[in-house]
C-alpha cells in the first residue's frame, strides 16, 4: 500500500467504482496498525452514508462443499444480468497471509475474469472479532464502489458463520448431497439460519442423492420452521444448470423480505448488533493494553491458583480497579 493517502481522496476514487481504490481501501480497513486505523475510520465515515444499497448474500457451507464454485457461477450469472459483483472470502480456518496463497485459494476462475466482478480474499484475523469488523467494513466499501450484490463467501464452522448471517440480507446455506449425512446441518443448528439451501453437485452420480437432499432438507425446514420454511434448491456449479433458478428463487427471497419490510428490520438490528460488538470489543482491547492491569493479573492469578480467591471475585476486583482507574467509577 501506498504509504501515505488521503482517506478523503480514496473515498472519492472508491465512490467512482475505481477498483483498485476499493482494493487499497479494503486493505486499509483490514489493516491492524493503529496508523492506518485512523485513516480507514476516516475512510469509512466518508463513504458510510452513501446512497449505495446492494443485495448482501451469506454463502456458508463445509468445507469442499462446492461454495467457491457456486459463486463462481452464480456471479456470471448475475453479471449476465447487469449486476456488478463484489466477492468476499472469508476463511478464518487458513493462517494469515497477504493474499497471494488466499487468493489462489478462491478457485472463482472465470468470475475474476469478468469486468463487472470484484474478488477479495481476505486474510484471517487472529483477533476475535477481528474477521467480522473487517467483513463488514469491506461491505461498505463494496456498496460504495457501486456494486449492487456483495456475496460473503464463509467457512461453515465455528463463529465465522453466526458471523456472516449477522450482515448479509440473505444467508444460503450449501449443502453436498452424500449418504447419510442429508441432515448434518440440522444438528449444527446452523439451518436456523438459513434463507435458503443450495444443494450442490447435482449432477452424474450425485443426481439421485441430491435429488433425495432437498426432499430430505425441504421436510425437515417444514417442521422445523413452519411460519417460513426456506427455499430448497439443487444446482450444478460444475455444469452450469439451474444455476438460474438459484438467482431467481434468491432474487424472490429478497423481494419478500422487502415487502414486508424485513430487511429494513434486519439491516437495522444488524446495525445495533454490530455497534454493541465494537464497543466489548473496544473495551476488551483497552482491558488487553490496560499496563497496571498486566502488572495486578499474576498476582490474582497466584490468588486464584491458592484457591484464595475465586475466579470471578478476582476478575470483579481486577475490572473495578480498572474502571476506578479510568476514573469510569468515582
Ligand atoms: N460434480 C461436481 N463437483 C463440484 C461442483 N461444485 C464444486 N465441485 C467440486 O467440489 C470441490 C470443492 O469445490 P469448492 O468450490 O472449492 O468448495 P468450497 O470449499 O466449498 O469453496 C472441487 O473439487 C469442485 O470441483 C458441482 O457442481 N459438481
Ligand atoms: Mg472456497
Amino acid at each position: 500500500m501506498a504509504a501515505a493517502l488521503d482517506p478523503a481522496k480514496l473515498a472519492a476514487a472508491v465512490r467512482r467504482g475505481d477498483r483498485r481504490a476499493l482494493a487499497r481501501a479494503v486493505t486499509l480497513a483490514e489493516s491492524t496498525r493503529p496508523e492506518h486505523r485512523a485513516d480507514a475510520e476516516a475512510l469509512l465515515a466518508e463513504l458510510v452514508a452513501s446512497d449505495a444499497k446492494a443485495l448482501r448474500l451469506g454463502i456458508s457451507g463445509a468445507p469442499g462443499v462446492g461454495k467457491s464454485t457456486f459463486i463462481d457461477a452464480y456471479g456470471r450469472a448475475l453479471v449476465a444480468a447487469g449486476h456488478g459483483v463484489a466477492v468476499l472470502a472469508v476463511d478464518p480456518t487458513s493462517a494469515r497471509g497477504g493474499g497471494s496463497i488466499l487468493g489462489d485459494k478462491t478457485r472463482m476462475p472465470e468470475l475474476a475474469r469478468c469486468e463487472r466482478a470484484f474478488i477479495r480474499p481476505s486474510p484471517a484475523g487472529r483477533r476475535l472479532g477481528g474477521v467480522a469488523r473487517r467483513t463488514r467494513d469491506a461491505i461498505v466499501l463494496a456498496e460504495a464502489a457501486g456494486f449492487d450484490r456483495v456475496i460473503v463467501e464463509t467457512v461453515g464452522v465455528g463463529q465465522a458463520e453466526a458471523d456472516v448471517a449477522e450482515m448479509v440480507d440473505i444467508f444460503a446455506l450449501l449443502i453436498a448431497p452424500g449418504a447419510g449425512d442429508e441432515l448434518q446441518g440440522l444438528k449444527r443448528g446452523n439451518l436456523e439460519l438459513a434463507d435458503l439451501v443450495i444443494v450442490t453437485k447435482d449432477d452424474g452420480d450425485l443426481e439421485d442423492a441430491a435429488r433425495r437432499a432437498v426432499a430430505d432438507y425441504g421436510h425437515a425446514l417444514r417442521l422445523l420452521r413452519p411460519q417460513s420454511p426456506p427455499d430448497v434448491v439443487a444446482v450444478s456449479a460444475l455444469y452450469g444448470r439451474h444455476v438460474d433458478d438459484v438467482v431467481a428463487a434468491i432474487e424472490r427471497r429478497a423481494a419478500a423480505l422487502a415487502a414486508t419490510g424485513e430487511s429494513e428490520r434486519r439491516r437495522a438490528r444488524q446495525a445495533g448488533a454490530a455497534l454493541r460488538s465494537e464497543l466489548y470489543e473496544g473495551l476488551s482491547e483497552a482491558l488487553k493494553e490496560d499496563g497496571e492491569l498486566a502488572r495486578l493479573l499474576p498476582e490474582l492469578e497466584r490468588k486464584v491458583a491458592a484457591r484464595a480467591l475465586t475466579p470471578a471475585a478476582a476478575a470483579r476486583e481486577a475490572l473495578a480497579a480498572f474502571l476506578t482507574r479510568r476514573r469510569l467509577v468515582p
